[in-house]
């Protein structure tokens, strides 16, 4: 828990705020980010066993076990650890045959671009749904021609993204539908429909499930599956015999004890992020210009990113001065997700990578500001941060 701010204001002065000279409100920082250690015990006890037993990584029993229990969340037949998202992305895709042009949201992180581009893909940028934040798959239908090799869909802050709208798109243009689920996991839809041809997770330290540094590539294709085994392991069949090329993609044995412990105590993580969301809605209610995004029906959410919209038009201060604003209180909030990797510069100079309209793409950029949430933020926190945020926009 994060000290300092002395108790919950409900009026601050300006003179009160930091940024313009009073004192800062948090004594020790509070970032979004901030990894959650659920069960440090149990992980020291697992990561105990595995230095005993003498087997630290190459498919070991507990990223095994992980595999399993990531199922119940996943609710895919075939789940694959790897090291992180990125190279779990590339496996992904290799394992899909994917060739070409791969359509994408622009407004994600910037590693669902340089995981395609790295590997020899061309990502190529479409809008989103300005409410969501993801992939609108009526701008990806302007996009496919007969160089796309697959539609990536981003189930951005852990909103599923249009399923239904992208999968239709994909077997139109005849190519598979991979989905970026890094920010997702713990978000599936409540009604059966179509999941793509592979899904990716990130089990980054900042993630709402953490193994130091992972990923995870779900499938229901048993081919699919084989593939990625393979690719993941040097190429490597299930007889150890070297069927193609391949990469080393597999997680460790200490970050499979650290998903292990924290995939334990998920239900108890994910009622804590839901009572965080629901409070900050509670706590910027009626704040001008400053609206909670909201995740699309229908689904379970994890609550990861609590991501605002400034509007500067009605809120009177832009975006990026609400952050500075946090800032000098030692909130550090970050711009989930600006610029566009579209405005990047490995992409920005070849029109190749845009060549559909991308207005909602360039107001939420502009816009959106993730909050610090997760286990190290307690309720009393959220009450500053939106204290501070209020008097941000009655005084900045
Ligand atoms: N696709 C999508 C849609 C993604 O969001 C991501 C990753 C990927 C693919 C790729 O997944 P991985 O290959 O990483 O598995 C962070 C994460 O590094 C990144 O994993 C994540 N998305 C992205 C949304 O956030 P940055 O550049 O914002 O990291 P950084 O260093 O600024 O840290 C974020 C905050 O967390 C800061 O406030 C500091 C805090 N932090 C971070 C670490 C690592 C801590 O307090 N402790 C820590 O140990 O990318």
């Amino acid at each position: 828990m994060t000290g300092g701010g002395g108790a919950v204001r409900t009026k601050r002065t300006r003179d009160d705020l930091a940024y313009f000279g009073g004192t800062p409100g948090f004594a020790e920082d509070i970032r979004v980010g901030t990894p959650n250690v659920p069960a440090k015990d149990r992980y020291l006890e697992l990561v105990s066993e595995a230095i005993d037993r003498r087997w630290l990584s190459n498919l070991g029993p507990l990223v095994r076990r992980f595999e399993e229990l990531t199922a119940r969340r996943t609710l895919r037949r075939h789940n694959t650890a790897m090291n992180n998202a990125t190279t779990a992305l590339q496996v992904a895709m290799k394992a899909c045959g994917v060739t070409g042009e791969v359509i994408m949201p622009s407004f994600t992180f910037v590693a669902t671009a340089h995981a395609m581009s790295w590997i020899g893909l061309t990502p190529v940028f479409c809008d989103i749904d300005p409410v969501t934040g993801t992939l609108d798959p009526r701008s990806v239908a302007k996009a496919v021609n007969s160089r796309t090799g697959a539609v990536l869909g981003v189930h951005l802050w852990g909103n599923l993204c249009d399923l239904a709208g992208l999968d239709d798109v994909a077997r139109g243009a005849g190519v598979p539908l991979v989905l970026d689920a890094a920010q997702a996991f713990g978000c599936r839809p409540l009604r059966p429909g179509p999941t793509g041809t592979a899904e990716v997770f990130s089990f980054h330290a900042t993630k709402v499930l953490n193994c130091f540094e992972g990923g995870l590539v779900a499938t229901d294709s048993a081919e699919v599956h084989a593939r990625v085994r393979s690719l993941h392991n040097f190429g490597f069949d299930e007889a150890m015999e070297v069927a193609g090329p391949g990469t080393n993609a597999k997680m460790n044995e200490s970050s499979a004890a650290m998903g292990i412990a924290s995939i334990e105590r998920l239900d108890e993580t994910l009622k804590a992020y839901r009572a965080i969301h629901l409070r900050y809605e509670e706590g910027l209610r009626d704040v001008p210009g400053v609206t909670l995004m909201a995740g699309p029906e229908g689904q379970t959410h994890n609550h990861q990113y609590v991501v605002v919209q400034v509007d500067p038009a009605v809120a009177g201060l832009h975006r990026d001065r609400l952050c500075d604003i946090l800032g000098a209180e030692n909130i550090h909030a970050k711009r989930y997700f600006a610029p566009g990797c579209h405005r990047m510069p490995p992409y920005r100079a070849d029109t190749v990578h845009t060549p559909v309209d991308l207005s909602a793409t360039g107001t939420l950029t502009e816009r959106v500001l993730a909050l610090p949430t997760g286990l190290a933020v307690s309720p009393g926190d959220v009450d500053r941060i939106c204290d501070v945020i209020a008097a941000a926009v009655r005084y900045g």
